[in-house]
């Protein structure tokens, strides 16, 4: 194809548009260069005139659109009207936010799933698209197995018109609504809670790689904690006996043992009850579910309390509700987890909870790219002899190094002895670069403070020291998540915290427990949003 041609794919979008007013992506040209990766597509869940589903699958550098009125479906029952629409940008992908009413397209837009894609029986899709006929194999959180797209004969309307049903595979699955799962794979939010707060829009004078940012803040976080349980379900919960049933997030839950003393008691505090631990998984759970979503869940289980020996629990059990969101590892060899959660929806951590995991532990990576993560992940991991003071003056250095390289981490105090640094990346590195990058710049903050911290692999040659523990940036490592509880007395949080925290006396490694981080979280909103919203790409480390 020639340039010109490519030049011209996106007219039609850039014509429609005044990107003076709308958030959405101006978008640039293909550049004609071949991209490595696999095809990907993006389902927008779009609330306009009329809610439609908008199906674009990445072709020859565009992405080619189709609105979908009542969605995309795994049932292979059902036929779906699709309305061919003109070419959107690549930077289209990830766009989520709201148009403003009186621009085209006015509403709110949630990416509802994304993923790669294969096309079936041609090596041109562009061409298959020209002819009227697109199967395109799918693998995407939501959407699996094969799409099939047909066009129709021209009808009155102008329309170009065709087909969308779903073959009879593997991942068809009768009555498939996609109503059903409403929230978005890349925020975890609703339309409700995008139009609430738009916290990620689209800054079209910054370059694709930056150019979704957070405008997000306590807002955000009042829509968030708005978005789990009212009063009337909590006074349920709490009027339930030791067990039952309790309807949440739009679903029955079947909880147990709701009186048992899961944390032991801390400062002179009661120990915490199961049903306090289910109640902070429920308030939490859609401001954490974002750090969550489209992520394999390794689970940390504690059946018999906090204060017993807990163990990995990271095969999603086969009494496991169906509805549970799941993901199969491809790479599973017999033997290992094939099988994990994947908690896309606020019950299914819920659910967790009930099973009696204390701590969630997410992948860096997300399921349709295992291998690449998403997040670079420094660990300041106390030894024995390092004090709290030596572990906020690593942390320090960490965020000058940063500040000195100009890119974001966020903090978060572990609910143990440490803090940890989240540094959020666009994926495409693998955990080799990742890993190294970490390496680079822990081994230069630990240059400063030679005797702050051991390089040994092995504890006991340690010295007592801090360790920068750079090697949980690969496949299955995990560290836990921002507002997971921890298994110990008190059930305090792995909290994130403003960087200027690290200043406050009165800061503690496991000082923000299950009972004030709602309201910490409702007084100063959630520090930890930039690890949602900065697609980074790393520098060289000098
Ligand atoms: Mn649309």
């Amino acid at each position: 194809m020639s340039p010109s041609a490519d030049a011209g794919k996106l007219t039609a979008y850039q014509r429609k548009r005044d990107f003076g007013r709308t958030p959405e992506p101006a978008g640039s040209p293909p550049d004609g260069r071949p991209d490595p990766g696999a095809p990907r597509f993006v389902v927008q869940l779009h609330r306009a005139r009329r809610l439609h589903y908008d199906l674009r699958f990445e072709i020859d550098g565009v992405l080619a659109s189709w609105a979908v009125p009542r969605g995309p479906t795994l049932d292979p029952a059902v036929k779906r009207t699709a309305v061919h629409v003109e070419d959107h940008p690549i930077e289209y992908l990830d766009f989520e936010g709201v148009i403003p009413s009186g621009e085209y397209g006015g509403g709110d837009v949630i990416v509802w799933d994304t993923g790669t894609w294969e096309p079936h029986a041609t090596d041109d899709p562009a061409a298959a698209v020209a002819a009227g006929e697109l199967h395109a194999d799918m693998h995407g959180r939501k959407l699996r197995g094969r799409l099939i797209l047909i066009r129709r004969e021209a009808d009155r309307s102008g329309q170009d018109q065709w087909l969308l049903i779903h073959k009879h595979d593997e991942f068809a699955v009768s009555g498939w609504e996609p109503g059903d799962y409403p929230r978005s794979v890349l925020s975890g939010r609703t339309n409700d809670e995008v139009k609430a707060d738009p916290a990620r829009v689209w800054r079209s004078d910054l370059p694709p790689s930056q150019a979704s940012v957070a405008t997000g803040g306590p807002a955000t976080v009042e829509g968030l904690l708005a978005a789990g349980p009212d009063a009337g379900q909590l006074d349920a919960l709490d009027r339930l006996g030791p067990a039952g049933s309790w309807d949440a997030f739009g679903r029955r839950l079947r909880l147990t043992n709701l009186d048992k003393e899961l944390f032991p008691a801390r400062d002179g505090r009661p120990p915490v009850t199961k049903r306090e631990f289910i109640r902070y998984t429920a308030l939490i759970a859609p401001v954490v579910l974002p750090y969550l979503a489209g992520r394999a869940l390794n689970l940390r289980r504690f059946p018999g309390g906090a204060g017993t020996r807990g163990f990995w629990q990271k095969e999603l059990p086969g009494h496991a509700p169906g509805w549970i969101p799941r993901w199969d590892s491809p790479e599973a060899e017999s033997g290992e987890t094939t099988t994990y959660l994947v908690a896309d929806e606020p019950a299914a951590l819920v659910w967790a909870a009930n099973f009696g995991a204390l701590e969630w532990h997410p992948w860096t990576s997300r399921t349709d790219q295992p291998e690449r993560p998403t997040y670079v992940l420094i660990d300041i991991d106390p030894g024995p002899a390092t004090s709290w003071d030596d572990v906020l003056a690593l942390a320090r250095l960490h965020r000058v190094a940063l500040q000195h390289l100009g890119v974001v981490g966020q903090p978060k105090v572990t609910g143990q002895r440490g803090i940890q640094i989240w540094i959020p990346i666009a994926a495409g590195p693998g955990f080799d670069e990742t890993r190294s990058w970490a390496e680079q710049l822990s081994r230069a903050v630990g240059a400063a403070v030679p005797e702050l911290v051991s390089w040994a692999w092995n504890v006991r040659e340690r010295g007592g020291l801090a360790r920068l523990d750079y090697t949980q940036n690969a496949v299955n490592k995990t560290l836990v998540a921002p507002y997971s509880p921890r298994a110990a007395a008190g059930a305090p949080v792995s909290a994130p915290i403003d960087w200027d925290e690290l200043d406050d006396p009165s800061l503690r490694p496991d000082g923000f427990t299950i009972g004030d981080v709602p309201g910490r979280l409702a007084e100063r909103g959630d520090p930890f949003r930039p690890v949602l919203t900065t697609p980074q790409t790393l520098p060289p480390v000098r």
